[in-house]
């Protein structure tokens, strides 16, 4: 048997009440859900939605395939839960975030909904844990810092008005993205 991939320090990582603040690669995470990045296919694509149906193997492209098959894939703001595969992580939510316009084709509105979508699907599921990468802030565009904010605005918010008890893992992959964050969560 080949040894398991090394898993991430997560539960180490900076607290800001119930959410957590961590630098790295999010397939390595086993919180109990991660987030992808995906598009509106759902077939997956590049950036982390490439990372984790690499590290993830084929289950997760056909249980995709299954929930395009019954709903025609997924829309700007909405989320579909499918296996988490091969990952570490038990489920994927797969979430398709707003393509950056320039601001006023109601992107903070998509990016909030997508937040607020994956973590009722999280709280459905009862998990203990649920990982987000900055949605949209690769190949979609949007600005870091406007994204973080709005982030850390849901997550807080979903925490305050739900009985979820799950705790939020943000995910960044470098160090100004993780300032943001830091500002944000500090605020
Ligand atoms: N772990 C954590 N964060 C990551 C990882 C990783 N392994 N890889 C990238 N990031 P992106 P989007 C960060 O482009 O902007 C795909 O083709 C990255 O630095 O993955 O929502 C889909 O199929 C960035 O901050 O997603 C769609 O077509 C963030 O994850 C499109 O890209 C999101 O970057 C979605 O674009």
């Amino acid at each position: 048997m080949p040894s398991p991939t090394p898993l991430a320090y997560w539960r180490d990582a900076p607290a800001f009440g119930r959410i957590r603040l961590y630098q790295g690669d999010i397939t390595k995470l086993d919180t109990e859900a991660i987030v992808n990045a995906a598009n509106t296919s759902l077939l997956g694509g590049g950036g982390v939605d490439g990372a984790i149906h690499r590290a993830g193997g084929p289950a997760i492209l056909e249980a995709c395939r299954q929930i395009r098959a019954r709903q025609g894939g997924c829309q700007p703001g909405a989320a579909v839960l499918t296996t988490g595969g091969r990952l570490p992580a038990r489920y994927v939510i797969h979430t398709v975030g707003p393509v950056w316009q320039g601001g006023h084709k109601q992107e903070p509105e998509l990016l909030a909904c997508c937040y607020r979508h994956s973590l009722a699907l999280a709280e459905q599921q009862q998990v203990a844990s649920v990982a987000f990468p900055g949605i949209s802030t690769g190949i979609y565009g949007y600005p870091k810092a406007e994204a973080a904010a709005i982030a850390v605005r849901e997550a807080r918010a979903f925490l305050g008005e739900h009985a979820f008890p799950g705790t939020v893992v943000f995910v960044v992959f470098d160090e100004e993205a993780r300032r943001f964050y830091e500002q944000a969560l500090q605020a």
